[in-house]
């Protein structure tokens, strides 16, 4: 019986990531050969800062909105309180942004599918940020390494997401039983699979996934101090939500 319910958990997951993951697998494969020539990577770096800042923090918030409704569609989220839910896609829809970006990431050539075409590291170069960039494509070039399934990125993707050691959670308690029968569906298809070992090597992806994160929210610090104005009226509000400073995030009126 124990053994039907985390099938049925793992089918649920599945399905929730495969309805909100933007580009279906096969898509991918067939898009692989489209690569930013010379003159295209010439027009990213004509733009000024803020304006390439702008267009990475549209396409973020994009990608961000699908992982909230992956989340949405999980089940048992709905039935965490409100604010802690919040609180679970404010530390972990970056880290989610960037498991599902490993999906979409050329190894053979370095290459992330971004604003259409696949991008190399160069495409990037007017955010003035070098390292996250290079680090976050390190990070892709290891998760890739591990030739997860589809099934296996939506579980971790889901591990990732419910974590009860979020800082300020009010019901840890429920986000703990939630996250349980989470690591049991991951153990049941890792093992399934005699694939135990990935265990460990997916938890070293977690430590990874926290300095990155850590790295965005500085980057955004920087930028916010030079270009206050552009993260305040032009930057979309669910990237400003979740990651930006108390002083631009909405909603948190004193009593
Ligand atoms: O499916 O939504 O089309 C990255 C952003 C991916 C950041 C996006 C990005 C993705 C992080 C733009 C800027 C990963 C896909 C496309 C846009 C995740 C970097 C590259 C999605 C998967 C690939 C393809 C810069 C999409 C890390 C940090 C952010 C700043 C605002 C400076």
């Amino acid at each position: 019986l124990l053994h039907i319910r985390i099938e049925e958990l793992c089918d649920s997951i599945v399905r929730s990531h495969r309805e909100t993951s933007q580009y279906p697998v096969e898509e991918l494969q067939a898009l692989r050969w489209k690569i930013f020539t010379r003159e295209e990577v010439q027009i990213y770096h004509s733009k000024t800062v803020d304006e390439m800042w702008q267009l990475c923090a549209d396409k973020l918030s994009d990608a961000v909105q699908f992982v909230v409704e992956f989340a949405k569609r999980l089940p048992g989220f709905r039935q965490i309180r409100q604010d802690d839910q919040i609180n679970l896609l404010k530390s972990g829809s970056m880290e989610v942004v960037l498991v599902r970006m490993s999906r979409l990431f050329n190894t053979e050539n370095s290459t992330v599918y971004f604003d259409g075409k696949f991008a190399g590291t160069e495409v990037f170069k007017t955010l003035m940020c070098g390292d996250l960039i290079n680090a976050v494509f390190d990070f892709a070039h290891s998760m890739c390494a591990l030739r997860l399934t589809e099934q296996q990125v939506a579980i971790f993707s889901a591990l990732v997401l419910i974590n009860p050691d979020r800082p300020g959670l009010e019901d840890r308690g429920r986000v703990q039983r939630m996250r349980k029968d989470i690591e049991l569906a991951l153990s049941h298809i890792l093992h399934r699979e005699h694939q135990e070992s990935l265990l460990h090597r997916l938890d070293e992806k977690v430590a990874m996934l926290k300095a990155l994160c850590s790295l965005h929210i500085e980057k955004l610090r920087w930028f916010q101090q030079l270009y206050p104005l552009t993260v305040h009226s032009s930057f979309p509000p669910l990237y400003k939500e979740l990651f930006g400073s108390d002083a631009e995030r909405p909603g948190v009126s004193p009593p």
